[in-house]
This record gives structure tokens, C-alpha cells and sequence, in this order.
């Protein structure tokens, strides 16, 4: 007996009701009595001595009340702020500023407008420096020192490595076929349709503190407050209402968010400050800038060997990048990817440059799509050199489904899998053995076409707190349930939909474990004065740490639930059994009760000596990260003349366990797919040498339209996670940690004739072109 929106139906998303009626509370929607308007102004220069600030044209605009300049800060202690990763980060800066778009200045005022025209009367009088844009030129001896409020006066910020540096080196050398190749990974960020921004709301009598903010993670947000700027934790709240897409880009927490918190301390007005879309593409938390050199060993007849991997990451001027604070590289060490090296190892080495600061942000699960790009890619490269059909290879060593739980070569224990399985759907779907002939007819006409696996292993779930913390706050989250009288329910999470519909699925897999229809249960998340402590939503996280708490809520729900179903029909609870949603006396089905008459029962008619109510809290520390995995095939045509690359078709096969909402989990991979697509083929932000940004607006930061989008075709295998309560994994950023790999493969394969082994995303017509014109095409 199914249950109303339980596991596995793929209902409509609750939350749509509000959303496709234009009634969602985003934080521009919030408007407060007396709400004042916050407008930053920022660095044109790239690395700059700041002379000066001159703010008296500025006080004199009509409606601005007041400019908050660094040294205003100061006087608070709030002049820098620390980051996640250990470092500092400026609110505002005092002396010099370190990258274009940097905040220098913030106006107050009572319209958006007046404060805009306050920000444009600030005079800055800049002296400019010598700008570092190349990492690998910081690390030069002579470099200038970016940082000299540092100890070490160096631009390097820290070496990690992980893995037998020894050993890895010595099993290549006797590889009897070794590739190298170097990868590069651009700057890209996240361009959700909500930019980011707050209102903050300092109560000048209770002294409480509210901010409405654009955040992922509004507990750890609320704990960092308050040990940073001292005040107490109880008088802070934390509301992260509707988001328009986070991505990771709302993870963070940026300058403007702490001077609108200033701003109202200072005016005793709520202040709002909202980002403009240019503001966010400039100056906001970056993704990628790892420099890869990666190197493949195997044997003649393609059996893997060993895998090095050396990485320079650009962090721009201060490391602010949002991972486990174990994990300077975040969870980079996947990077053995699908297959069991008998060796590996990974260095990577953390550097400043006149940039601004991040890392991490754009659907990545800390660093996992740096990790499955390189991998894929440099498995394609080596296929490629020993002659090999890439599917082949990787069937020839995936890692099997009996070997699960599964030790990698660089420490993690992978929990299921079934890649062979993946990969081989894949290939079924797509033809692949038909598009081989194909395009070996089409090689005879010398036309280009290409074919491109992606078989990715993902790590999420961040996670079982001996491992995971961030600034010492473990990586546990939360589920809190109350049952009214009627059988109706409220669940509140520690984690923070964006956009992924938590709503739904959380009812969802309470439904399946309540036996009360999906509809009758209420989802709250992203209030810190309601909801209880969890550290939020990224890295695919919710499903496997908040979802796996909602099943043991309510299985301690269950546990008292049994207690009274028992009394209610006078039997022992050993007599009962949990079936088909409901209490049934063992052997006499018709001898049951609902847990809708046990809530009533809950509040009227207890067993003697029991607590009244139904409710349970769950705080759920994982054993274990989940892996979820896939196998994506791409085709695509190339075009001589123009280097156009047309995708033609796109197999994803994704395997994320056990599937809550079918369609939910399709609109990610169609998204994440998408965002894929887009760093594979259009999206880069990069600097010229003076440290301007090319790339800072939509005229030049491309975005894929439904015109430029491939026509995604998605398919499942279910491989549960053994330790997670229903079996699920997470699957948010699947499809943009496994998409780039397979475009690129498959552009290399169409340009493999030539003797090409890599061009850097994004693959633009020009730089196909350009290969293709000098190899005489
Ligand atoms: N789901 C499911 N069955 C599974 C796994 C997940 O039905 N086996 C559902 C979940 O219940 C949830 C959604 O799929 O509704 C995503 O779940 P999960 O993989 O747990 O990821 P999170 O909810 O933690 O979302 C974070 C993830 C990240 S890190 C980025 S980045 C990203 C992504 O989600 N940002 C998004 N997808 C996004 N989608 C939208 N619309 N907006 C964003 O900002
Ligand atoms: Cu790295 S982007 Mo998601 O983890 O919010």
C-alpha cells in the first residue's frame, strides 16, 4: 500500500505553488518601517594604496545619511573578518585595495537611488601598485608580497598533499606507457537569478539582531556572528528566506552583508543592501583556478597504474574558500575517480594573486569537479596514446560492484557502486557502437565528429563529523518533528533549499516513514530561532545528512508511536508490526491503527505514565560520505571552417541510490547538466595584466540559453547507499561534476586525427579553429 507522496512518486514540488504565482519571499520582498538603503562603492584599481577618502561631496547628496569607511570599522574591530580557511578577509579596506570591484566604501541613504548617487560622489584618491595576475608568477622570488600583514612574507599560502609521493613516482617510471597533460580549469562563477544581498535589522531596545539574508548555511552563519562580532547567540537571527539559486555562490559570508549589520547599528534603521548583477559577477566568490598537471601510468595493455597530480590554486588575495577546514583543497583527493590505482598522489599548493577571493562555489561538492575533470579527461588522454577505445579502458578497470566498500588509493572508502553498469546503459542508450562506425566513415570524408565518456564517482554528504568540520563545527544536521493532534505534521531542517525543493521530498520521505500523505506535512527551514542547528545546503549534503535525519525522527516517533497503538488496542507493542503504513496486530491485519489515531491518541488517551505529544529530534552524524556516480556519453560535430562544436547527443546515466522524487532528481540533472555545459563551452572569467576583469557583465560572461542547450537525455541505475537510512545519496551537482569531461572528450576525440590531446575550457569556436588552422585542417 503505497502512501500519498511517498519514496519514489514523483509529485509536484509544493513549494511551486508560490513561486509560479510571483507570492515568493525573497530578501528584496522583505521591506521594513524605516528600512534604509545600502550601496557600496568599488575599487576600479586591481592593487592600490587607498590616500585617501573623501566623503564630503558624498554627505551632501540629498537623502544619504551617513559613509562607513574602513577606518570606521576599525574603531569596532570589524575592519577584516575571518575567513573559513584561517585566513583574514577585509570588510573594508584601510590602507590598500586588493583586487577590481574590491569594497572601498558603503553609503547609506533612504532610497537605492540616493544612496547610488552617494556612492558616485565618494572621491578615492588610488595609488596604484604593481598587480599580480598569474599564480605561478607570484611564486616567482621577486614577485611583489600581496599579503605583508602575514607572517610569512611569501604569496604562497599552504602546500597540502595526500597519497605516496615515493611510491606513485616510482610505480610511473616503471609503467610501461605514462601520459602528462596540463589542465587548466578557469575562473568561472555562479550567476544565480537572485544576486546576493541582506536586511539587517539591529532592535536598538531589545538589542536582538535580525538579518534576512541570501544564505546557505544560516546556523554556522548565526555561530560565526556571533563569536566575531560578540554578541550574544540568542539575540542573534538568522532568516534566509526564498532563494533564487545559490550554487554555492551564497555560502560565503562578503563584506556587504557585515557592513549592512554595522550600517544599522549605526543609523538604528534596518538597512538593505542588495548586489547588483555586475557587483556579483565581479567581485563575489569565485570557482576553479586550479592549474593541473596531471600524470597516468599503466601497462601496454591498458591497466592502470598509478596517478600523480600537481596543482597551483589561484585564491586570489585572501584564502576564503568555503571547505571542511581539514581540506585546504577541499575534497580534491577523489580524484582517483572510478578506478583502483595501486598508487597515487596529490599535491596541490594554495597561492594569492590581485583576485578576488573564494574558491570552491558553482555546484562542486568541494572541489569534485576539478577532481572528476582531470581524471576523465587524463583516462581519455591515455586511451588515445595506447590506441585504445576509451570505453574499453575504463570497463577494463572501473573498480568492481563485489569490491564495494571500496578503500581509494588516496584514503576514502567508497560505499556502492556499480559502474560497469552505468557506463554500459550509457552505451546502450546511445548507440555507441553504431556512432563508432559512423564516425570512422565520417574520418574517411575528413569529417570531424567525436565521441566523449564521462564516468565520474562523486563524493557528498560532507559529513561524518571525525572528518568533517568547519571552523570546529561538526558537519552534523538536523530534523525536528512534531505531530499535531490530527495527524498533521511540522518538520523543521538545519539545511536550506535554494531552489532543490526541500519542501517536497523532506515530506516525502516522512510520508513513507509516517504513513501520513506528503500533503499533510509542513516544511520549515532557514530560521534560526525555529529550525534546529545544521550546518546547511551544499555539497549535495541535504539528502544524505538532513533527509537520513527525517527518517530517524521519525522512527523515534515510531518507537513511542508503538507504545500507544498498543494501548489502543490492548495488545503488548511486541505484538505489533510496522506494515503497509500502519500498526497491525501480527497475524491480524484487520487489527490496526494509523499513526493519524495515534497523534489523537497522543494528546486524549495515553497509556498510564506516558509523556503527552509526538514529536522527535534527530541530529544525524553520517557514518560515512555517500558516492554517487554515472556514465555520460556526448557526440558531437565540428564544424572546419568555423570550429563551431555542435553537440549532438548527451546520455547521462546518473546513479544517486535510492530516489526520493524521480522528477525533482531529473530537473537537477537537466540544471546541473546545463551549468555543465556552460563551463565546458562559454563561461570564463579572466584578468588581463592589470587585473581588469574580462568577464564582469552578461555581454561578455556567457551564459547558455535554451538555444544553446543540448537536448539532455537521462536515465538511472539505483545502487543504494548501505549505510544511509533509505538508501539515498545526494545528486545535486552530479551532472556539473560529470558533464565537462565528457563535452571535452569528445571534442578531443573528433580533433584526435590531428594529434590534438587538449584544449582548455572553454572550448570556443575560436580556439578550435585556431588548433585546426595550425595543424594545416
Ligand atoms: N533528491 C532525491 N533523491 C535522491 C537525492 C536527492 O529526490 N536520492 C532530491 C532531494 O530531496 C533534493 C534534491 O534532489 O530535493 C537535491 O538533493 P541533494 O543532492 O541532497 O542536494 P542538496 O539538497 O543539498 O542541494 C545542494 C546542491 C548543491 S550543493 C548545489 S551547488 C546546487 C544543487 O543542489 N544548487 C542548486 N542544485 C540546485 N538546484 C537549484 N534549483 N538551485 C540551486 O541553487
Ligand atoms: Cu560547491 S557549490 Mo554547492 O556545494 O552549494
Amino acid at each position: 500500500m503505497t502512501v500519498q507522496g511517498g519514496i519514489g512518486q514523483s509529485i509536484k514540488r509544493k513549494e511551486d505553488a508560490r513561486f509560479i504565482r510571483g507570492k515568493g519571499t525573497y530578501v528584496d520582498d522583505v521591506k521594513l518601517p524605516g528600512m534604509l538603503y545600502l550601496d557600496i562603492v568599488r575599487s576600479p584599481y586591481a592593487h592600490a594604496y587607498i590616500r585617501n577618502i573623501n566623503i564630503e561631496k558624498a554627505l551632501k547628496v540629498p537623502g544619504v545619511l551617513a559613509v562607513i569607511r574602513g577606518k570606521d570599522l576599525e574603531a569596532a574591530n570589524l575592519a577584516w573578518m575571518p575567513t573559513l580557511m584561517s585566513d583574514r578577509q577585509m570588510v573594508l579596506p584601510i590602507e590598500r585595495v586588493m583586487y577590481q570591484a574590491q569594497e572601498v566604501a558603503a553609503v547609506v541613504a533612504d532610497s537605492r537611488y540616493a544612496a547610488a548617487d552617494g556612492v558616485a560622489a565618494v572621491e578615492v584618491d588610488y595609488e596604484p601598485l604593481p598587480v599580480v595576475v598569474d599564480p605561478r608568477k607570484a611564486l616567482e622570488p621577486d614577485a611583489p608580497i600581496l599579503r605583508p600583514d602575514r607572517e610569512k612574507k611569501t604569496n604562497h599560502i599552504w602546500h597540502w598533499e595526500v597519497g605516496d609521493r615515493k611510491g606513485t613516482e616510482e610505480l610511473l617510471r616503471k609503467s610501461e606507457v605514462v601520459v602528462k597533460e596540463n589542465i587548466y580549469i578557469p575562473r568561472i562563477l555562479v550567476s544565480s537569478i537572485e544576486t546576493c544581498g541582506c536586511v539587517a535589522d539591529l532592535d536598538p531596545v531589545s538589542g536582538k539582531l535580525t538579518v534576512w539574508m541570501t544564505t546557505q548555511a544560516p546556523h554556522a552563519i548565526r555561530t560565526v556572528f556571533a563569536l566575531v562580532a560578540g554578541l550574544p547567540e540568542h539575540k542573534i537571527r538568522i532568516i534566509s528566506p526564498d532563494i533564487g539559486g545559490g550554487f554555492g555562490g551564497k555560502v560565503p559570508v562578503y563584506p556587504g552583508y557585515v557592513i549592512a549589520v554595522v550600517a544599522s547599528l549605526k543609523t538604528g534603521h534596518p538597512v538593505k543592501w542588495i548586489e547588483d548583477r555586475s557587483e556579483n559577477l565581479q567581485a563575489d566568490s569565485f570557482a576553479r583556478d586550479y592549474h593541473i598537471t596531471a600524470e597516468i601510468g599503466a601497462t601496454k595493455d591498458g591497466k592502470l597504474t598509478a596517478l600523480l597530480v600537481k596543482t597551483i590554486a589561484d585564491h586570489g588575495y585572501t584564502d576564503a574558500a568555503a571547505n571542511p577546514s581539514k581540506f585546504p583543497a577541499g575534497l580534491f583527493h577523489i580524484i582517483t575517480g572510478s578506478y583502483p590505482f595501486a598508487k597515487a598522489f596529490v599535491e596541490v599548493d594554495g597561492v594569492y594573486t590581485n583576485k578576488p577571493p573564494g574558491g570552491i562555489a558553482y555546484r562542486c561538492s568541494f572541489r569534485v569537479t576539478e577532481a572528476a575533470y582531470t581524471i576523465e579527461r587524463i583516462v581519455d588522454i591515455l586511451a588515445q596514446k595506447l590506441g585504445m577505445d576509451p570505453a574499453e579502458l575504463r570497463l577494463r578497470n572501473f573498480i568492481r560492484p563485489e569490491e564495494f566498500p571500496f578503500k581509494s588509493a588516496l584514503g576514502w572508502t567508497y560505499d556502492s557502486g556499480n559502474y560497469h553498469g552505468a557506463l554500459r546503459k550509457a552505451m546502450d542508450m546511445i548507440g555507441y557502437d553504431e556512432l563508432r562506425k559512423e564516425q570512422e566513415e565520417k574520418r574517411k570524408r575528413g569529417e570531424l565528429m567525436g565521441i566523449g565518456i564521462s564516468s565520474f564517482t562523486e563524493i557528498v554528504g560532507a559529513g561524518p563529523s571525525h572528518t568533517f568540520d568547519i571552523l570546529g563545527l561538526k558537519m552534523f544536521d538536523s530534523c525536528e518533528l512534531r505531530i499535531h493532534p490530527t495527524g498533521k505534521v511540522i518538520a523543521r531542517f538545519g539545511t536550506k533549499s535554494q531552489g532543490q525543493g526541500h519542501e517536497t521530498t523532506y515530506a516525502q520521505i516522512l510520508a513513507e516513514e509516517l504513513g501520513i500523505p506528503a500533503d499533510d506535512i509542513a516544511v520549515e527551514e532557514g530560521d534560526t530561532d525555529t529550525a534546529p542547528y545544521g550546518l546547511g545546503t551544499y555539497a549535495s549534503r541535504s539528502t544524505p545528512t538532513a533527509g537520513a535525519a527525517a527518517s530517524m525522527a521519525a522512527r523515534k516517533v515510531r518507537d513511542k508511536a508503538r507504545g500507544i497503538a498498543a494501548h489502543l488496542l490492548e495488545v503488548s507493542p511486541d505484538d505489533l508490526e510496522w506494515k503497509d503504513h500502519k500498526f497491525q496486530v501480527k497475524g491480524v491485519p484487520g487489527k490496526a491503527k494509523t499513526m493519524q489515531e495515534v497523534a489523537f491518541a497522543a494528546y486524549t488517551n495515553l497509556p498510564p505514565g506516558m509523556e503527552p505529544g509526538l514529536e522527535a529530534v534527530s541530529y544525524y552524524d553520517p557514518p560515512n560520505m555517500t558516492y554517487p556516480f554515472g556514465s555520460y556519453i556526448c557526440a558531437v560535430d565540428i564544424d572546419k571552417e568555423t570550429g563551431v562544436v555542435k553537440v549532438r547527443r548527451f546520455v547521462a546515466v546518473d546513479d544517486c541510490g535510492t530516489i526520493i522524487n524521480p522528477m525533482i532528481v531529473e530537473g537537477q540533472i537537466h540544471g546541473g547538466l546545463t551549468m555543465g555545459f556552460a563551463a565546458a563551452m562559454l563561461e570564463e572569467i579572466s584578468y588581463d595584466e592589470n587585473g581588469n576583469a574580462w568577464g564582469g557583465t552578461f555581454m561578455d560572461y556567457l551564459l547558455p540559453t535554451a538555444v544553446e542547450t543540448p537536448k539532455w537525455e537521462t536515465a538511472k541505475t539505483t545502487t543504494p547507499s548501505p549505510h544511509h537510512p533509505i538508501g539515498a545519496k545526494g545528486v545535486g551537482e552530479s551532472a556539473t561534476v560529470g558533464a565537462p569531461a565528457a563535452i571535452v572528450n569528445a571534442v578531443m576525440d573528433a580533433l584526435s586525427p590531428y594529434g590534438v590531446t587538449n584544449i582548455d575550457i572553454p572550448i570556443t569556436p575560436w580556439k578550435v579553429w585556431k588548433v585546426l588552422h595550425e595543424k594545416g585542417a
